[in-house]
């Protein structure tokens, strides 16, 4: 957390004693008192000391289990129940993935948490040729019941605790999931579990969503409907923001609009004629957590105290557990990084116990490997292990909410919920989150932070270990060219899980074709039908419609299809925060970057061939992780460049029609979710078919480095890893473009 000057320290902030003391022990560096305050990124104001006169009064009675929950929901915590540990896992086929969920279940793990791959999350059968370069990845595929009984073949669903990442693809997936309960003789009155069912933050931020808002809202509360009648265990929403924070988010901002999201659900259920006693007992939360300790803790304290506020005044709810914000936390897949993995381990543990102190109900901790790659075994196991240490070794769990009272913990919780109190309000104001994402405000105030965060790391003012600052020696640049490949980064020092998804994909389409031949197809067209009028009509159940579907062997595909024909699809508009990046460097003074000589490079090409360098930032396949794109399309823009920002989801083909018409000097791939492999080499081969020779195409994201030769063999130039510099990026990029031909 960068120090600030702070204005908001004044002469009364501390008390005279201590003050005195600190004036004697700075004299020798002549600073005031001040020069200690911090202010952060986020807008929030840390004093060098506190006493019990920051600390509102009203904490002073606060207790576990009591309203407003700061301390926690429950009176007893971790002293009666430790958290679940629940780690998110899926990958490959339904046969690898159950493998993989039992022997975790066998360490040690308390609940599960599956991953689908990128194809079911959009709604697309494995045999789509839209998602060639998606199956079996960065999830695991699912296509039908059969898949989903398989996935949890001797997994007993009456007691095991299942979480399921679904959004745009939410209704055949849940629909599965009960069919497949049902089939191994589990009712849906006794499964407990989680569906993530948030498409609110989708539209802002994750990108995994298939129809239109308005339709989406309605299977949101159909969701929710279906849940209070018939899955009285089950929470049938997860509020996220932790993508907003891995998006680029700081603590207000993911906690304001994701409560303002709960919010907007609630009134949604409201006018779908549902009680809020009747949604609210099952709705929870999920929260990142990064590296600023205190205020992650204090981010969770204050989301509890705010919800059952705001849950309280606007719907006066009878059942105390409708106030109750219960929530999953995730550690941040952003602050890991490639170089030297194992320091990942000690920024997770770090994470992993602010979460805990935050008084989490839930945790999934992340794999030293993630940045490079899907976790491998080993990385599992020690991620996993880590919240067993924290649950077994340390006795966190021995006391409810042991940072309850701490005079700087409840004052920065009071700040954190006052400066989310007041986004709420402004969102509110302005008629709702689905309105205020309707007019893209909260994505594009994400994006400008992100931007300049980018911008601070870049400048070297927020040190990350190993990247910027303290830099390991035989660490390899951090971004290569086909000419130095072979320099060995110390992010290859890990082995990493490879998939092989053409066999993936082979087996799913196997499987369909058997599915499809076997099944009553007469019964499937009618079911189909019955969804689609569903659709139209207001007042029918989408769940109810879609567990008929999938207990007839429907397809994913073939459901979303046909809520597709009646819906529609849902287009994004692109944006890119523009000044924001530039505006950060010139603040920060550094000398690392030498942003007029970059400047008058690009100023340079643009004199001598007319126009200025042309970058098109592409996002290729169903991975629709755009943070990287995001803050690429920034920097490139402000250090001089012209840049097109392609739609997501392209196939290969539509970004070399893209590239053709923008007539671009470079096409910059951004993967996060290994499309990579088989989306990258084809898009350079048609290129070259095209005639486009002289387009250069670079990568970056999350690669690991054996794919590296594969994909400079392929004609890729330059290959980007996680930490580059963007200065660094366009000074590559731009050695490239010298080194053409004159025209
Ligand atoms: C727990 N219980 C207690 C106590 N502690 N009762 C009395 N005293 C206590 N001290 C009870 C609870 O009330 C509950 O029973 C039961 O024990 C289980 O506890 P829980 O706290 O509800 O825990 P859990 O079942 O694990 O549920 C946790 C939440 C759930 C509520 C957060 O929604 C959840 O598991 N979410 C996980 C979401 C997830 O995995 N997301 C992954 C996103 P009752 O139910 O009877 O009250 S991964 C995204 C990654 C990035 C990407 O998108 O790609």
């Amino acid at each position: 957390i960068p120090r600030l000057f702070s204005r908001h320290c004044s002469d009364t902030s501390f008390p005279p004693a201590w003050r005195a003391l600190a004036e004697r022990e700075l004299s020798r560096s002549h600073q005031p008192v001040h020069a200690l305050c911090r202010e952060t990124e986020g807008g929030l104001h840390i004093k060098p000391v506190y006493t019990a006169r920051d600390v509102p009064s009203a904490v002073a009675g606060e207790l576990p289990g009591v309203f407003p929950y700061t301390r926690g929901p429950h009176a007893t915590m971790y002293t009666l129940r430790p958290w679940t540990v629940r780690q998110y896992a899926g990958f490959s086929t339904v046969e690898e993935s159950n493998r993989f969920y039992r022997s975790a279940l066998a360490a040690g793990q308390t609940g599960l948490s599956v991953a689908f791959d990128l194809a079911t999350h959009r709604g697309y059968d494995s045999d789509h040729p839209r998602v060639a370069g998606d199956v079996g990845l960065a999830g695991v595929a699912i296509d039908s019941v059969e898949d989903m009984k398989q996935l949890f073949a001797g997994i007993p669903l009456d007691t095991a605790s299942v979480s399921m990442t679904m959004n745009g693809a939410v209704l055949p997936v849940l629909a599965m999931f009960i069919v497949a309960a049902a089939e191994q003789g589990v009712r849906p009155e006794q499964l407990n579990g989680t569906i993530q069912n948030d498409i609110l933050k989708e539209y802002m931020v994750r990108n995994t969503y298939i129809y239109p808002p308005r339709p989406s809202l309605r299977i949101v509360s159909d969701i929710m409907g279906y849940g209070a009648q018939r899955l009285p265990r089950f929470n049938t929403i997860s509020v996220s923001g932790y993508h907003m924070q891995e998006a680029g988010a700081d603590a207000t901002l993911e906690l304001g609009f994701t409560l303002a999201d709960g919010i907007e659900y609630l009134r949604c259920a409201q006018q779908a004629g549902l009680e809020v006693d009747q949604v609210a007992p099952r709705m929870s939360f999920f929260f990142g957590i990064g590296m600023p300790f205190y205020i992650e803790i204090a981010k969770l304290r204050a989301a509890r105290q705010l919800w059952a506020q705001l849950v309280q005044e606007q719907f006066a709810p009878r059942n105390p557990r409708s106030l109750l914000l219960r929530t999953h936390c995730q550690t941040s897949g952003y602050s890991l990084t490639e170089q030297e993995p194992l320091n990942n381990v000690v920024r997770t543990t770090v994470e992993a116990m602010a979460a805990i102190l935050g008084g989490t109900q839930s945790l999934h901790t992340n794999a030293l490997d993630e940045a490079i790659a899907l976790p491998s075994e080993f990385a599992a196991r020690v991620a996993r292990n880590t919240q067993l240490i924290l649950q077994n070794e340390t006795g966190m769990t021995w006391v409810a909410d042991p940072l309850g009272g701490s005079y700087f913990i409840e004052s920065l919780t009071a700040q954190l919920a006052q400066r989310a109190r007041a986004l709420i309000d402004e969102v509110e104001r302005g008629g709702g989150m689905a309105e205020a994402i309707a007019q893209g405000w909260p994505k594009s105030r994400i994006e400008q932070v992100a931007a300049r965060r980018q911008a601070r790391i870049d400048a070297g003012e927020e040190v990350i270990v190993g990247v910027n600052k303290f830099v390991a020696e035989n660490a390899s640049s951090r971004e290569t060219a086909a000419t130095d490949r072979n320099a060995s980064g110390s992010g290859g020092d890990v082995d990493v899980r490879a998939i092989d998804a053409e066999a993936v994909r082979r087996q799913q389409c196997a499987r369909l074709e058997q599915l499809r031949a076997a099944r009553d197809a007469t019964a499937v067209r009618r079911a189909l039908e019955q969804l689609r009028t569903a659709a139209r009509t207001s007042g029918t159940n989408l769940l109810a419609a879609s567990i008929e579907a999938a207990r007839l062997r429907c397809t994913v595909g073939e459901i979303s299809d046909a809520l597709r024909e009646v819906f529609g699809e849902h287009v994004p508009s692109g944006s890119v925060a523009r000044g924001v990046y530039r505006a950060q460097l010139e603040r920060s003074h550094t000398d690392a970057i030498p942003l007029e000589h970059i400047l008058q490079r690009v100023e340079a090409f643009a004199q001598r061939e007319g126009r200025r360098p042309r970058l098109l930032v592409a996002k290729v396949g169903q991975d629709g992780h755009d943070r990287g794109a995001k803050a690429i399309a920034a920097g490139f823009a402000d250090l001089g460049f012209d840049v097109d920002v392609g739609p997501l989801f392209q196939t290969p083909e539509e970004v070399v029609r893209q590239a053709i018409a923008a007539d671009v000097h470079v096409v910059g791939v951004s993967s996060q979710a290994a499309g990579h492999r088989t989306l990258v080499p084809e898009l350079v081969r048609l290129l070259r078919q095209s005639g486009a020779h002289g387009v250069h195409v670079v990568c970056g994201g999350v690669i690991p480095r054996p794919d590296y030769d594969a994909l400079y063999r392929a004609g890729v130039c330059l290959i980007f890893g996680p930490g580059t510099r963007i200065p660094d990026a366009v000074c590559k990029v731009m050695d490239v473009l010298e080194a053409r031909p004159q025209p």
